[in-house]
C-alpha cells in the first residue's frame, strides 16, 4: 500500500518569519505520517526556519531545487549533501518552471536524482507537457520520454522510494486544472513506464502526484484515482487553512 502524499511548493514566497507562523499554525492539525505524508518545499532560504518550526510533528520537510555536485566553486547553488545534514526529506527536481525559466535539461535532472539519492534525499521528480504538446495529442510520448531520460541509471530500489509529479505546464497556476480523468490516465502510463523500464514491484511502490491548480474543492476527487498518490500543490499550500484542508481531505 503506497501512502499518500500531500506536498506545498512554495516557489518563490514566504520569509523565515512566516514559515514559522504558517507551521505553528498547522503543526498540531496534520494527519498521522503513517495515513497522509503532509510536507512542505521551502526556498532555500527559509529551510533552516522550516526545519526548526516542524520538529517533533508530523510535518516533512523539502527544498525545491538542489545542484549535482556537493560542493565547490558553484555560485548560488545549493548543496544535496547540505541538504541531508539539515534533516530534509525531500527536493523537488524538474519542475516545469526550472525547465522553463532556468533551462534545465532531463540531464541535468537525471544528474540531481542521482546526487540526490547519494545523500539519501528522495527527489520529486517533475514531469509534465505544454499545452501545444497536450493539442497535438502528443504528450503521452513527451512524458514517457521525460521519465526516461530523468531515471536513467537509477536502480529499481532508488525508482521505487521516489516521488514523481505530473504536471501538464497548462494546468500549473492557471486555474484550469486537468480532469480527474486526465490527471488519472497519464499517471498510469507513468506507472506502466516504470514496469516497462524496472518490473512491477517497483511500478507498484513508486508514488505518483498530480500537480497543477489543485486546492481544497477539488482533492478529494483528484485523490479518488487508483493511480494518484498525492498532490504537489502550489499556490492552495501558501494559507495554513488551506493547506490542513487539503492534507487532511480524507476527514
Ligand atoms: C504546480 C503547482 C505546484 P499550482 O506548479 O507545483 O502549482 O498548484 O499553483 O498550480
Amino acid at each position: 500500500m503506497r501512502t499518500p502524499i500531500i506536498a506545498g511548493n512554495w516557489k518563490l514566497h514566504m520569509n523565515p518569519e512566516q514559515t514559522a507562523e504558517f507551521v505553528a499554525a498547522v503543526k498540531d492539525k496534520l494527519p498521522e505520517s503513517s495515513k497522509v505524508e503532509s510536507a512542505i518545499c521551502a526556498p532555500a532560504v527559509d529551510l533552516d526556519a522550516l526545519r526548526k518550526a516542524a520538529e517533533g510533528s508530523n510535518l516533512h520537510i523539502g527544498a525545491e531545487n538542489a545542484y549535482f555536485e556537493e560542493e565547490g566553486a558553484f555560485t548560488g547553488e545549493t548543496s544535496p549533501k547540505v541538504l541531508k545534514e539539515m534533516g530534509i526529506n525531500y527536493c523537488i527536481i524538474g519542475h516545469s518552471e526550472r525547465r522553463g525559466y532556468f533551462h534545465e535539461t532531463d540531464e541535468d535532472i537525471n544528474k540531481k536524482a542521482k546526487a540526490l539519492f547519494a545523500n539519501g534525499v528522495t527527489p520529486i521528480l517533475c514531469c509534465g507537457e505544454s499545452l501545444e504538446t497536450r493539442e497535438a495529442n502528443k504528450q503521452e510520448e513527451w512524458v514517457v520520454g521525460q521519465i526516461k531520460a530523468d531515471l536513467e541509471g537509477l536502480s529499481a530500489d532508488q525508482v521505487a522510494s521516489l516521488v514523481i509529479a505530473y504536471e501538464p505546464i497548462w494546468a500549473i497556476g492557471t486555474g484550469k486544472t486537468a480532469t480527474a480523468e486526465q490527471a488519472e490516465e497519464m499517471c498510469k502510463t507513468i506507472r506502466e513506464t516504470i514496469k516497462d523500464l524496472y518490473n512491477e514491484e517497483t511500478a507498484e511502490n513508486v508514488r505518483i502526484q498530480y500537480g497543477g491548480s489543485v486546492k481544497p474543492a477539488n482533492v478529494k476527487e483528484i485523490m479518488a484515482k487508483p493511480n494518484i498518490d498525492g498532490g504537489l500543490i502550489g499556490g492552495a499550500a501558501l494559507e495554513p487553512e488551506s493547506f490542513l484542508a487539503l492534507v487532511n481531505y480524507q476527514d
